[in-house]
């Protein structure tokens, strides 16, 4: 093989053009993209993610099914064992710990980071899971759509036409727009501490939890229903939409 330094990004496909829309494997994307590392995306069916992530060696991510999620990387360098990594977070760590310049976590800013990206899980992926959960089967087909439907309820704990049906939009919009308006009032009050025009870096680049909101909005305006991303856009003075355009740098799908 013709190279020196090469990764390996799980994803899983869908429909759209181009395929990515996992929230999860945004955020190990940003950083690859962000760090400038070689990569190429392996998109990969539903039913098939357990298959070859274990047959690369990826660790499993839970105790029970589905066992193996992506994102999952293998990192291969001419002269040592290949190594292959799984959960976003782990893989995070290890890129920034490998390929330390630039650094998402800028200042040693790690703990503080982290603790935006769990505001951000809560504020933000929480309540809009119920939205997009359901909604994504409009981007599968298939064989990932057959087995999107039949695993659902197990994965998640409640089914998939109990998470968005008309009775229950109203109060799953509210509480989407009164977490993001949490999150706006966080970002809003740490403001002296950063120098740049992100979010939650303390420094010009973009740092770790500018890239988990990122993942997740993406996510939200790819997977989730027609028109939700036009709602909430301009939201809490136009943060939502500008954070996507400072992002788009580091949005290549490789
Ligand atoms: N904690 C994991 C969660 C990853 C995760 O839930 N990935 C989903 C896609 S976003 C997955 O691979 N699901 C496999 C399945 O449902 O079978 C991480 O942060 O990487």
């Amino acid at each position: 093989m013709a190279f020196k330094h090469f990764i390996t990004l799980y994803d899983v496909r869908s429909t759209l053009d181009p395929p990515a829309w996992s929230p999860n494997v945004w955020k190990v994307r940003f950083i690859l993209n962000f760090k400038r590392l070689p990569y190429c995306t392996q998109f990969l069916a539903y039913p098939d993610i357990a298959g070859v992530l274990s047959s690369v060696g990826a660790p499993p991510t839970r105790a029970e099914m589905p066992q193996y999620t992506v994102p999952a990387i293998l990192d291969e360098a001419e002269g040592s064992s290949p190594l292959a990594l799984s959960d976003s977070s782990h893989i995070a760590m290890h890129l920034d710990k490998t390929y330390p310049e630039p650094s998402i976590f800028p200042g040693g800013c790690h703990r503080e980071q982290m603790r935006y990206a769990a505001a951000i899980h809560k504020h933000v992926m929480l309540p809009m899971l119920h939205m997009v959960v359901p909604s994504t089967v409009d981007i599968l087909e298939g064989r990932d759509l057959d087995y999107y439907l039949a695993t659902r309820e197990g994965f998640l704990g409640i089914a998939l036409e109990d998470m968005f049906p008309p009775h229950k939009q109203q109060a799953v919009w509210d509480g989407i727009l009164r977490g993001l308006d949490e999150l706006a009032a966080l970002i809003d009050s740490s403001r002296d501490h950063r120098a740049g025009p992100w979010m939650f870096s303390p420094v010009e680049n973009p740092s770790y939890a500018d890239f988990v909101l990122g993942a997740m909005l993406i996510w939200f305006r790819r997977a989730g229903p027609r028109g939700c991303w036009d709602r909430i856009c301009r939201r809490n003075d136009g943060k939502w939409e500008h954070l996507l355009q400072i992002l788009e740098p580091y949005m290549e799908v490789l």
